[in-house]
C-alpha cells in the first residue's frame, strides 16, 4: 500500500474561545451600543455557555447612559435557553430573579427560548456598576452560564473584555 498518506490528526485541545470583533458594533455618536449575545456558541461546558464563555470570562464595557440593544439567539441545538441582566453575587441565583436594570431581560426568562430562538434586549445602560448577563433556565447559571456587563463611567466606546477568573489558566 505504498504511497498512500496516512495522515492522523489528534482531536483538537478544547481551544479557547476568542472575540469575535463581529459581536459588537456602536455608534458613539448616537450613543447606541449592539451586542450578539450567542446562547451555546460551543459545545464547551455542555453549551452552558455564553459566546463560548462561562463563569464571567467575557466581559462587556457599555457607556453609562448608552442605549443597549443585545441580540439574543439560542445556537445550542438541543437547550433553551435565556438572559437576564442580573446583580453580581456568588452563587448565582439558581432560577429567574428581578433583571438589575429594566427590561433587560429576554422573553421565557425561565422556560428559555428553544434552539434557534431569538429576543433582543433594549435598556438604557445606567446606573453605573457591574453586573452579570445570567440564564435563567433554573440551573444554567449555576452551571457557569454567565458572563459580565460593566456600565461604566468613564469608558467613552463599549468593548468586549476577556476577563479569566483570577488564578485560572
Ligand atoms: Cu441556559
Amino acid at each position: 500500500m505504498g504511497g498512500v498518506l496516512s495522515l492522523v490528526l489528534a482531536p483538537p485541545a478544547e481551544a479557547q474561545q476568542q472575540i469575535d470583533p463581529a459581536w459588537l458594533t456602536f455608534d458613539a455618536t448616537a450613543r447606541t451600543v449592539r451586542f450578539q449575545l450567542i446562547a451555546g456558541l460551543t459545545g464547551f461546558n455542555g453549551a452552558l455557555n455564553f459566546n463560548g464563555y462561562r463563569d464571567g470570562e467575557l466581559t462587556l464595557v457599555v457607556p453609562a447612559g448608552w442605549k443597549a440593544d443585545i441580540a439574543f439567539r439560542n445556537h445550542d441545538g438541543m437547550l433553551s435557553h435565556s438572559a437576564e441582566v442580573i446583580p453580581p453575587q456568588t452563587p448565582v441565583p439558581a432560577q429567574p430573579v428581578d433583571p438589575a436594570i429594566p427590561r433587560a431581560v429576554t422573553v421565557k426568562l425561565a422556560s428559555g427560548l428553544p434552539p434557534e430562538g431569538t429576543d433582543v434586549m433594549r435598556f438604557t445602560a445606567q446606573p453605573p456598576g457591574e453586573y452579570l448577563i445570567f440564564c435563567g433556565v433554573p440551573g444554567h447559571g449555576l452551571g457557569g452560564m454567565w458572563i459580565r456587563l460593566r456600565v461604566s463611567a468613564t469608558a467613552t466606546v463599549p468593548e468586549l473584555l476577556h476577563t479569566p477568573a483570577p488564578g485560572s489558566p
